[in-house]
């Protein structure tokens, strides 16, 4: 995927108008940083889904930076509201472009999150890097599930291993690595169920699937993502929780983020959990998404 600094900007967009934009007329109604601006940056914050705690960091970072340098204008309040915002979306990355073979990725998420849409861009992805990808239907649970898949399977030109109705869908993860190891190919994504209602048979049948992926292949699955939509605001937070504790996660493909004004919440989510959004959704098509760079969001955010 090319990377586009005016592509992320323009899927920030509303993100940015609710952060920036009452930012600036904040910053436009005080002449120095004082401790009202300070509060209001509070508010705005909080507005915008970066939630509380991360914010309150966030302000007495930007407070404390002011104090020490002695930074009195408030134009540049922006500025040091970046450098907050990058370094607690930094501290959240670790490097981990180490590829496997196959390398075993399994999605997780809630119902709509956007797994299966982000299968495709990943699968897109892999494929223009000329690596061979194939697909796995490890959603057995709705029926139109893995047609869903197959679509996209078609849509980008990979292969996919597809399921029974009800097949225990990590006997398909099985078959999937068994497949790819004996025939070589580069990457597998297993797409898996996103039921709300029946919370805990499905972090016990995704245990199941991760556990079963590792027989199949010591090692795997190398990523558990999960995705996460932008739009559901600080409930997302819960589900990286969830998640987390069930299948133990390594990244996050956040989804939808063009057209909310909630993109805060990535902030709050690297600042608690510190665990790196990898990826980020800017729209429906394969080639809408980047790779997630913490320096050139907070540049889109802020510039
Ligand atoms: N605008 C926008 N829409 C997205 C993005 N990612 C996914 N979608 C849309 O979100 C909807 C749900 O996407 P799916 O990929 O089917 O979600 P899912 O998590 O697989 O859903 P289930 O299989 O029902 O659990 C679709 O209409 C997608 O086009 C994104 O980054 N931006
Ligand atoms: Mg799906």
């Amino acid at each position: 995927m090319k990377f586009s600094l005016e592509k992320l900007k323009f899927g920030l967009f509303k993100t940015k108008e609710n952060l920036l934009g009452r930012i600036s007329q904040a910053v436009g109604l005080h002449k120095k940083i004082d401790q009202e601006l300070l509060d209001e940056l509070e508010e705005i914050l909080i507005k915008a889904d970066v939630g509380p705690s991360t914010t309150v960091r966030i302000v007495e970072g930007v407070k404390k930076e002011a104090t020490k340098n002695k930074i009195e204008a408030s134009e540049k309040v922006i500025g040091l509201l970046k450098d907050q915002v990058t370094s607690i979306l930094t501290a959240g990355e670790t490097s981990s472009n180490d590829l496997f073979s196959p390398h075993v990725i399994m999605m997780v998420g809630v119902n709509g999150t956007g797994k299966t849409t982000s299968i495709a861009k990943l699968a897109k992805d892999f494929k223009d890097q000329g690596k061979k990808v194939l697909m796995a239907a490890c959603d057995t649970f709705r029926a139109a599930a893995g047609e869903q898949l197959e679509i996209w399977a078609k849509r980008v030109g990979v292969e996919m291993v597809k399921s029974m109705p009800n097949q225990d869908p990590a006997s398909v993860a099985f078959d999937a690595i068994n497949s790819a190891s004996a025939r070589g190919l580069d990457v597998v994504i297993a797409d898996t169920a996103g039921r709300l209602h029946t919370k805990v048979n499905l972090m016990e049948e995704l245990k199941k699937i991760k556990r079963v992926m590792g027989k199949a292949l010591s090692g795997a699955p190398h990523e558990v993502l999960l995705v996460i939509d932008a739009t559901t605001g600080q409930n997302g937070l819960s589900q990286v929780r969830m998640f987390n504790d069930a299948v133990g996660i390594t990244g996050i493909f956040l989804t939808k983020l063009d057209g909310t004004a909630k993109g805060g919440i990535m902030i709050a989510i690297a600042d608690e959990f510190k665990v790196p959004v990898r990826y980020i959704g800017l729209g429906e098509k394969p080639e809408d998404f980047q790779k997630f760079d913490p320096v050139w969001f907070a540049e889109a955010l802020f510039t």
